[in-house]
């Protein structure tokens, strides 16, 4: 079985292709370029390329964008054994603009679709024997009741099993009924995870202030080991108990696509600490994966094989 595993949507991805698409409002835009895209299928994607043994759980709709994602999966090496499917949702996809500068704008076609009628139930198979670390990510609990509950369940298994948690709270307040709720709901899921990984902007949303500091103490102040936050190009800011410093970014010569950095970025921790590397050393490796990541198009095309993030870390690519 696998040391990794995540739940999350997944979603193919048209992401506006040329350089006339740019800056375009998304409906003005006329040529797409296909992707595999969600936060949590990112993630999957840069720990298999780096060789470490993958699962992820999902529902899929029995739909041409379920059979990309499945292929997709299955050429990435991604473990399929607790994907269900459905014949009454549709996967869910979503668009994406191409802009100069900032980030480009999102609309998603998901309300309703397959993974939002993932339950519980779906999980029964669910084995975690081998699995050294499962990343919880702020979407999928958002998605519906049900698929919240299923999210907790996780959670509960990964505390009775006491295998090791990131969080990112990945905030899409579009997917909320309401900000107090996504706000209570993410904070809740952080208190129990051991390691939070905030950005920023999410810190305001989700504490009041942008200091890392401050955003750090207010989880480590409800018992979390480790809140490593994420300063964009500055990098990321840590502490723990033990320990508190910040770990430079990466320079990136151009800007493609801001998305998938973040997803990047946990890419390097998780696999870091799989390979029991110093957290610093870990840290620096979510910054290198974060930085290739805004290079690329799509959000996870970027991320490296073994062979190029060592390349990149020595400055060579
Ligand atoms: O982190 C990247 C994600 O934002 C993107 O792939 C789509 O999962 C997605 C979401 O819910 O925003």
């Amino acid at each position: 079985m696998s040391e990794f595993i995540t739940i999350g949507e997944p979603l193919t991805l048209f992401g506006a292709e040329g350089e006339s698409e740019t800056d375009k409002e998304i409906k003005d835009i006329n040529h797409f370029e296909k992707f595999l895209a969600g936060a949590e299928v990112n993630v999957c994607v840069g720990v298999s390329r780096l060789g470490h043994s993958v699962e992820y759980i999902t529902k899929l709709g029995e739909d041409p964008f379920g059979d990309f994602i499945k292929e997709s999966l299955d050429r990435e090496n991604i473990g399929t054994s607790y994907i269900s499917s459905t014949g009454d949702y549709f996967t869910g996809y979503q668009l994406k603009s191409k802009v100069s500068t900032g980030d480009p704008k999102i609309f998603y076609f998901r309300r309703n679709s397959a993974a939002s009628h993932f339950t519980v139930d779906d999980l029964q198979k669910l084995d975690l024997e081998d699995v050294k670390h499962i990343h919880l990510s702020g979407i999928f609990p958002a998605l519906s009741k049900t698929s919240r509950d299923a999210f907790y369940k996780l959670i509960e298994l990964a505390e009775e099993k006491n295998i090791r948690t990131t969080f990112d709270p990945n905030l899409r307040p579009q997917l909320w009924s309401s900000k107090e709720e996504m706000v209570n709901t993410i904070n809740d899921i952080a208190f129990r995870s051991d390691i939070v990984m905030p950005g920023i902007n999410e810190g305001l949303i989700l504490m009041g202030s942008d200091d890392p500091e401050k955003i750090a103490d207010f989880y480590l102040n409800k018992g979390v080991k480790l809140v490593i936050v994420k300063l964009g190009a500055k990098g990321a800011f840590v502490k723990s108990k033990e320990r508190m410093y910040t770990v430079p970014g990466f320079k990136v010569e151009k800007v493609v696509d801001t998305v998938g950095a973040g997803d990047g970025f946990a890419v390097g921790v998780i696999t870091g600490l799989l390979e029991g590397l110093d957290l610093k050393d870990a840290v620096r490796r979510g910054n290198a994966i974060g930085a290739m990541a805004v290079m690329s198009p799509g959000d996870n095309d970027g991320y490296p094989t073994r062979e190029k993030l060592e390349k990149f870390l020595k400055g060579e690519a």
